[in-house]
């Protein structure tokens, strides 16, 4: 079976390591590194790479600021749906936007949130049905199973994750290589992915 790996959201706004605007616990030169080296692993072993990328516009719809008398982190309802608002953050163009891997070493790189009116934390489609070209990429490329890891398990990880399976991909989430804007959502979120169906890895270790 054909396997592929999605590396979600390793941008320079979600780490400690660049002082991002929506900086996740844990993500210092040392996560980066972790990250950087089983990813070449993959290349080295000649699996097909993609990176999901957040890419706003600058008044998008998740950012506390495009509301006013709203704060960071509050949380609204929009359209029946909670949406946390967050700082600016991943704003299109921006140094904190650019993914902090070698970009050759990734067969696509998909963009993500894209539209100030929607907000989009799998790498599949964005809340309002509008899809990337991630699954038409892993299907041409005929890849049945995706092993996953990033930021954030909570939100991106967990929604691209979820996502796959319902697109019938086997998955395989990698905890060590994944963290969590919230200690006990991102705990959540994995209960979540393995009851859906996902393989749970401490670390690639047990993959070769
Ligand atoms: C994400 C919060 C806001 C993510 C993106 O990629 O996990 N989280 N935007
Ligand atoms: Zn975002």
């Amino acid at each position: 079976m054909k396997t592929g790996v999605i590396v979600t959201d390793i941008q320079g706004d979600f780490t400690e390591l660049k002082h991002g605007f929506l900086a996740v616990k844990e993500t210092d030169q040392c996560f980066i590194d972790k990250v950087l080296t089983a990813t070449k692993t993959f290349k080295e072993k000649g699996f097909a790479l993609f990176a999901t990328q957040d890419w706003h516009p600058k008044n998008h719809i998740s950012f506390y600021t495009t509301h006013p008398g709203k704060k960071a982190f509050e949380v609204i309802s929009r359209n029946g749906k909670e949406q946390v608002l967050w700082p600016p953050h991943c704003v299109q163009g921006s140094e904190g936007a650019k993914i902090l891997l070698d970009g050759k070493l990734f067969d696509a790189i998909v963009r993500k949130g894209t539209e100030v009116e929607f907000e989009s934390y799998s790498g599949f489609h964005d809340d309002g049905g509008n899809q990337t070209l991630l699954h038409h990429i892993l299907q041409a490329k005929q890849i049945e199973r995706v092993i996953i890891y990033g930021i954030a398990t909570d939100y991106c990880v967990r929604a691209t994750a979820l996502d796959a399976l319902k697109l019938g991909y086997q998955v395989v989430m990698i905890k060590g290589l994944s963290r969590g804007i919230g200690l006990e959502t991102a705990e959540k979120a994995i209960e979540e992915l393995r009851r859906a169906g996902a393989e749970i890895l401490e670390s690639i270790d047990s993959l070769f």
